[in-house]
């Protein structure tokens, strides 16, 4: 009934937030949710408030969450997220809803979604509803809150603002808050129950006497909201078992997030961030904006820029973990998988199958596609190259390493750090700071340095480039391929067949971006030389191709 007051306080109080002229282009929930300069986000976000509430009302009251950031993207930029009640992304046949609600042109025509919405999804009205939402440390988040919280109001939602904190750490309150007072309850229900949880289980993994850290790590926070929250996870570790010096944390200073710093950065360019000040085999790392991703790095004598990004982690935890379930006697009962994207380097996979001999699963790129392939092994690792990732351990795998009973002190030992590694691995999302830990628990239980660490596999030189084309939704890749193989337009793929077979152990492909406005071309080969020529020849043919979609009347 449209005269219903929750439907007339939606239809008074979207007017406050009208919908921005984004020309002939449709808003998209992409990669990671909804991602663009943040002057077109505040009536995206407040639609976002809507179906949270919604979806929680589906979800038999279990708080929904909301995380306001944009991540690697530039300062400028902002996002919307949902994360659903088990703290993963928010289930996939929902992103249509997103989409729908999210291009409403008008006020009456948002009601009128609305409401059809909760129609088609068989949502009774009055249900209870909760969302608890975050933000990073992008100063148009505040204006976005606004706009979230005018939703929630109108909606009748009961809601809680978690102020400024990491991406996971939402995801992290989310699962908390929906399994209190069950048998799996996963945490205290704030933000210093995180950082409680985390020390406790670090702590309980250095039962080994001669397990050290080697040496401070270095901490590129990407002047983002990483810097406030490792210091405070620091409070909360004794220095001389965990030592982490801060670097990039201006986070007073908006133009510099993520801007010459940050994983991204790192990882893309391959060098060394602004502010880099480590010697030959100091150990670096880079976080995102909001804390996601992490990639190590260290300059080898003489400054050579060596990185260990998201496949060398996967690889390092699959090993140790793999390692660990043998060593605890749950090697008949536990096994392993890995998951990787289109953009794992070669060498990693075969690595992982031929050396680690474990199972290889390829998604599409987006955390939502690789947590869920994860999910269905005993114990899934998955990273994306950029350092997005982490080991989800199945309720098998948990029931199973709480009932073994260890028939020896080694067993004992490995079963132990096992168990306090499925309590330190973020087990919602891929989390910087509890890779960070994780990291550097493995480094120093096998006593190694970055250079033992580098010398698993040599990678294949790679290179990742954005290309700006006029609209990267007419990039359209085979389905099932993993991103591989582009399907439209037709004629790139054929072009890029004929190049990249002249090169020895060539593999390029190329995909819309989900979180901007370009498209991204990889492209690894045997030599260097050879990256840099295929990628110039694919380029030049994107370009050429996709200057046919110029539509001279938009400018
Ligand atoms: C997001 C996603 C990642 C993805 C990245 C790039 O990262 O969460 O899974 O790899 O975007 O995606 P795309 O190539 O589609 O732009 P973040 O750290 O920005 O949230």
């Amino acid at each position: 009934d449209i005269m219903e007051p929750e439907f007339e306080a939606v239809l008074e109080a979207c007017k406050q937030f009208p919908r921005a002229d984004t020309g002939k282009k449709d808003y998209g929930y992409g990669t990671a949710g909804f991602r663009m300069r943040a002057d077109l986000l505040p009536s995206v976000v407040f639609t976002v408030g809507l179906l949270a509430s919604l979806r929680s009302r589906k979800c038999n009251g279990n708080v929904i969450g909301i995380m306001i950031t944009a991540s690697h993207n530039p300062a400028e930029d902002n996002g919307v997220k949902i994360v659903d009640p088990e703290g993963e992304m928010m289930s996939e046949e929902w992103e249509w809803y997103a989409t729908w609600l999210a291009n409403a042109r008008d006020p009456e025509g948002l009601r009128n979604s609305y409401m059809q919405c909760m129609n088609q999804l068989r949502i009774l009205r009055e249900s209870p509803r909760k969302v608890i939402f975050a933000r990073d440390t992008r100063p148009s988040g505040e204006a976005l809150v606004k706009a979230l919280k005018a939703a929630l109001e109108a909606s009748g939602t009961e809601y809680i603002d978690y102020g400024i904190a990491t991406t996971p750490q939402l995801h992290y309150l989310v699962r908390a808050t929906n399994t209190l007072g069950s048998d799996r309850e996963y945490g205290e229900v704030s933000i210093e129950g995180y950082y409680k949880k985390l020390a406790a289980a670090f702590m309980n993994t250095m039962h080994i006497e001669y397990a050290n850290q080697a040496g401070p790590v270095y901490v590129d926070c990407a002047n983002g909201v990483g810097a406030p929250q490792l210091k405070e996870l620091l409070k909360h570790l004794p220095e001389d078992k965990f030592k982490a010096i801060i670097v990039n944390d201006k986070i007073d200073q908006p133009d510099r997030l993520n801007n010459r710093c940050g994983a991204d950065w790192v990882k893309t360019q391959q060098r060394v961030p602004e502010d880099f000040t480590g010697k030959a085999w100091d150990r670096w790392t880079s976080l995102d904006g909001d804390a996601d991703r992490i990639v190590y790095y260290f300059c080898e004598e003489g400054s050579v820029f060596r990185l260990l990004d998201g496949d060398r982690i996967a690889t390092l935890a699959a090993d140790y973990i793999g390692e660990l379930v043998t060593k605890s006697g749950l090697g008949e009962q536990i096994k392993l998988g890995v998951v990787q994207t289109a953009y794992a380097n070669g060498a990693s996979t075969k690595y992982i199958e031929k050396t680690l001999k474990l199972k290889v699963e390829f998604t599409p790129t987006g955390v939502k596609h690789l947590h869920h392939a994860a999910a269905r092994q005993d114990i899934g690792v998955y990273f994306e190259a950029n350092g997005h990732g982490t080991v989800l351990f199945s309720e098998r795998a948990q029931k199973a390493m709480r009932k073994h009973q260890p028939q020896s002190t080694a067993q004992l030992n490995a079963l132990t750090t096992l168990r306090a590694l499925s309590n330190l691995i973020n087990q919602t999302v891929g989390d910087a700071l509890s890779d960070l830990l994780l990291v550097e628990v493995i480094l120093s239980h096998k006593q190694w340095t970055v250079k033992e660490w580098l010398s698993t596999y040599s990678d294949l030189p790679n290179k990742l480039l954005k290309v700006n084309v006029m609209d990267r939704n007419k990039f359209i890749t085979v389905p099932g391929s993993a991103e591989r193989r582009l399907e439209r337009p037709p004629a790139i793929q054929p072009r890029m067949d004929e190049i990249i077979a002249k090169y020895r152990e060539g593999r390029c492909f190329v995909r819309a971006s989900g979180t901007e406005d370009a498209v991204r071309i990889y492209g690894e080969a045997a030599e260097a030389y050879d990256v840099e020529d295929m990628l110039g020849h694919v380029t030049e043919v994107v370009i050429n191709i996709s200057g046919m979609f110029i539509e001279p009347w938009v400018y």
